[in-house]
């Protein structure tokens, strides 16, 4: 078995969650190297394309959040094996990107124009992007976006409309999800409540 080292910052959250969860879920041991902000700082230069999350599979360094989500999902039994089904699945990890790339813009602001970042995020990416998580969910049956099964698409989702919803995101209103995307409140309960998730947050 290969020896894996996922670097990221040091909360249950983000784009890293999704992997440590998958690969938890796929019983395979990895080193969860969780940093602080002040040691990316330090790094920050030396990381391919100066980001994290950083995925060392024996030593050799692999970026890109969604590639990884995939790579480690089909390990897991959480990505779709039939074609179509995994377009959705990508779809959906797409659109969270898309998502977090427009809030990450947003962090380091302070005051007045924080509150105007938000505001504009919440108006634009922020509602088009629930609105059309909701649709995908309907698409999918109402209960997961892809294969009528658990997978990483849910799992970024979830991680997502959590942090929402629990009020942490200055300017961002807590229940905007129940607002604008209904589906997405019980999608996140019903992704909480899965053993493989229970598991994870358990061994922790
Ligand atoms: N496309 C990359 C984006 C990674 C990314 O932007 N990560 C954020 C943290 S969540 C970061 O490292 N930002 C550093 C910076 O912008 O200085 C991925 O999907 O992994």
């Amino acid at each position: 078995m290969p020896r894996y080292k996922l670097t990221y910052f040091d909360f249950d959250g983000g784009r890293a969650e999704p992997i440590r969860i998958a690969f938890h879920a796929a019983g395979i041991e990895f080193e969860d190297d969780r940093i602080s902000f002040a040691d990316f700082g330090e790094m920050r230069n030396t990381t391919r394309f100066n980001s994290v999350p950083v995925l060392e599979i024996d030593g050799a360094v692999v970026t890109q959040t969604n590639a990884m989500c995939r790579y480690v999902g089909k390990m897991a039994g959480l990505y779709p094996e039939d074609d179509l089904q995994a377009l959705y699945c990508d779809e959906v990890l797409g659109a969270l990107e898309d998502l977090l790339h427009h809030l990450v813009a947003t962090f380091g602001l302070q005051d007045e124009e924080l509150r105007l970042a938000r505001e504009k995020f919440i108006n634009d990416w922020l509602s088009f992007c629930l609105r059309g998580l909701d649709e995908l969910l309907t698409r999918g049956g109402g209960k997961y976006f892809a294969g009528n099964a658990l997978t990483v698409a849910d799992l970024k989702a979830f991680v997502q409309t959590r942090s929402i919803r629990s009020g942490g995101l200055d300017h961002v209103p807590a229940d905007i999800v129940e607002r604008l995307a209904p589906g997405l409140v019980e999608h996140q309960e019903r992704v909480e409540a899965d053993p493989r998730v229970v598991a994870y947050y358990s061994s922790r």
